[in-house]
């Protein structure tokens, strides 16, 4: 098939999940097209059936704000005639939920037919989609497309819970390839960081407060308050990353961090990690935590949206009630101090990635849904 793609290029789970599902699609014979803003970061080269096509917003002195959503939907109707697209697959609502089928409203005037399969992954859903002023748009966006999917049931369920939906919702959960995530040798690495053997605690994210980094740096202080030997690496950046090194600093425990920014590898460092850390507020999945499991981390999550899903409580690590830190301090505790527990825990963890979630059980997945889209036309 050729198949559009569209998703947020920057750092984030919606992008990682788009643009992963393109490779491997494309691996599989699949012409693909990604539309977007700007190059997916991990789309590190181009292959011979993967395209970039940049949506250029374009800007007039008329125009207070550059129509993005306008650009995009050109775009889309531009390659879909061009390359003669079997579907166009848009991860997020809104915009691209809303471009995509205005781009298929418009085709369709030519002659040329072009379904839409949707992915809701989150925000789009339960945060900025709840915002009553774009009700109505994710709701006409989420009815009007061809096929849509959600990551979990619990982003089903909210969708429906939320909005006036009258379609079809197939869940389909994140994947990752367990033949790129797994544990890797990196005792160099774990030397430099950890020169006293210390334990070592990670936590990746995109710093937005839903993510409550704050509350990870507390964690990580409590445990270090009983001289428990552990460091924490803190990988990403956003908005409360600035916060994050006051409070360390404020803790007294910056010396035993490492801020290491947005990183590409992330399977290297998590390769040395002992403990995934994921205090959020809200995730709809939790693809970090699904990349720490694969590199037979554990993970220390909160007990909300997605997360059960992924994450079995005392069997792939703890669960714990949102924001209870006590909770999450000694969970986190007793993997560290526990080598039977953390190895039974090690173990679970990388087998329910393979068995669960791995590639190449998810991609066929997508193929099978975007074959049943096309047929009931
Ligand atoms: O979590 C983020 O801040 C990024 C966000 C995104 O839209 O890229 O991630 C969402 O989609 C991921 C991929 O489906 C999920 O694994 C994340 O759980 C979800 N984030 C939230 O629900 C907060």
């Amino acid at each position: 098939m050729k198949i559009g793609i569209t998703c947020y290029p920057t750092y984030g789970g919606s992008g990682v999940v788009a643009t992963e599902l393109g490779k491997a699609l494309a691996n599989r014979g699949h012409e693909i097209h990604f539309i977007s803003s700007s190059m997916p970061f991990r789309l590190s080269h181009i292959a011979g059936n993967i395209f970039f096509h940049e949506v250029n917003v374009q800007s007039y002195p008329l125009f207070e704000y550059p129509p993005y959503t306008l650009s995009l939907t050109s775009k889309m109707v531009d390659i879909a005639k061009h390359a003669g697209l079997d579907l166009m697959h848009v991860h997020y609502a809104i915009p691209h939920a809303t471009s995509a089928v205005m781009a298929r409203q418009i085709l369709a005037t030519e002659g040329v037919h072009m379904p839409v399969v949707t992915t809701l992954h989150g925000t789009d859903i339960t945060l900025i989609g709840q915002d009553p002023s774009f009700a109505p748009v994710v709701t006409w966006s989420i009815n009007e497309s061809d096929g849509v999917t959600a990551v979990s049931n619990y982003l089903r369920q909210e969708t429906y819970d939320h909005f006036d939906i009258d379609n079809g919702i197939e869940v389909i959960p994140n994947f990752i390839d367990t033949e790129r995530f797994f544990r890797q040798n990196k005792e160099h690495f774990k030397q430099a960081l950890c020169p006293n053997g210390e334990k070592v605690i990670a936590h990746v994210s995109n710093f937005r407060p839903v993510k409550n980094a704050q509350q990870v740096v507390e964690i990580f202080h409590r445990l270090r308050e009983d001289d428990l030997p552990v460091k924490l690496l803190l990988v990403g950046d956003g908005p409360d990353r600035v916060p994050s090194e006051r409070k360390a600093r404020d803790l007294g425990v910056y010396d035993d961090i490492r801020f290491l920014g947005k990183q590409d590898p992330v399977e290297e460092i998590l390769s040395i990690a002992d403990v995934f850390l994921m205090p959020s507020g809200s995730e709809t999945f939790g693809l970090a935590a699904l990349e720490a499991m694969a590199c037979d981390v554990p993970v220390v999550a909160s007990n909300v949206g997605g997360l059960p899903e992924l994450v079995e409580d005392g069997e792939t690590g703890f669960l714990c009630e949102l924001d209870d830190i006590d909770a999450f301090e000694e969970a986190c505790r007793r993997l560290l101090v526990d080598e039977d527990l953390h190895t039974r825990m090690s173990d679970a963890a990388r087998s329910r990635a393979e068995d669960t979630f791995d590639i190449r059980q998810i991609v066929p997945h997508y193929e099978r849904y975007y074959e049943k889209v096309r047929e009931n036309l």
